[in-house]
């Protein structure tokens, strides 16, 4: 069911079902009831449904106008059902249920479209993946309810924190990198000038001869 059934579903609700049978069994899925949100032709609060004999593409069915005793059978053992709303008008919500229908043999042909998820990665309550960056962000990305992204979220996160440290970090080393390259560069630039103007006068005014460019000489050199 989701959220408030037979009440209407909060806004920017988020869920999905990942649903695996035994290995001999299919399962079949009734939408006793649903109602979501049409909005100008588009689906703005809508259940959608995936088979999972071939990973979770293949689509179902996609609808956000009401459904009513509508059944649909895996292919395999599993079957993906996700329910989104957006964040303004809400419909009925939905009412479903499962039963495992016995297939005779053992489904051996088709592999699990559920992933292990990677070591970057969280694994949710509902078997979903999601990035280390969707944790306490303050969206429901897994969809589901116990073991979420959004559970046990005590401000900023040690991930999160460990994340900023590094990008200031990163940040300050970026600086001093530039900061030193261009301090270098100046001086270099300082260094050439002097030596061109230097060059410039020594040969406008004939070279080592001349008083400007010479020491002083003591007969010269104003006593007190
Ligand atoms: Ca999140």
């Amino acid at each position: 069911m989701s959220p408030n059934y037979p009440g209407s579903y909060p806004n920017n609700t988020h869920c999905v079902w990942n649903i695996e049978a035994s290995s001999n069994y299919r399962i079949n899925l009734t939408i006793e009831s649903f109602g979501g949100q049409l909005l100008d032709g588009t689906c703005a609060d809508f259940l959608q449904i995936n088979d999972g004999s071939a990973g979770w593409e293949t689509l179902m069915n996609k609808t956000c106008t009401p459904l009513n005793n509508y059944s649909v059978l895996s292919t395999a053992r599993w079957l993906k059902v996700s329910f989104k709303s957006d964040g303004h008008i809400a419909g009925n919500g939905l009412r479903a249920s499962i039963v495992r229908v016995y297939t005779g043999s053992v489904i051996n042909n088709y592999s699990s479209p559920i992933a292990e998820c990677r070591s970057y990665q969280f694994e949710c309550g509902n078997r979903e993946c999601l990035t280390r960056a969707y944790l306490c962000d303050g969206f429901n990305d897994c969809g589901c309810v116990g073991d979420c992204d959004e559970d046990d979220c005590h401000g900023a996160g040690l991930d999160q924190l460990a994340a900023i440290g590094m990008g200031i970090s990163i940040g300050f080393a970026i600086f001093i990198v530039i900061f030193t390259v261009t301090f270098a560069l100046e001086q270099n630039l300082k260094k050439r000038a002097v030596k061109r103007n230097i060059k410039k006068h020594m040969e406008k005014s004939g070279g080592a001869n001349d008083p400007f460019l010479k020491p002083p000489d003591a007969n010269t050199v104003n006593r007190y």
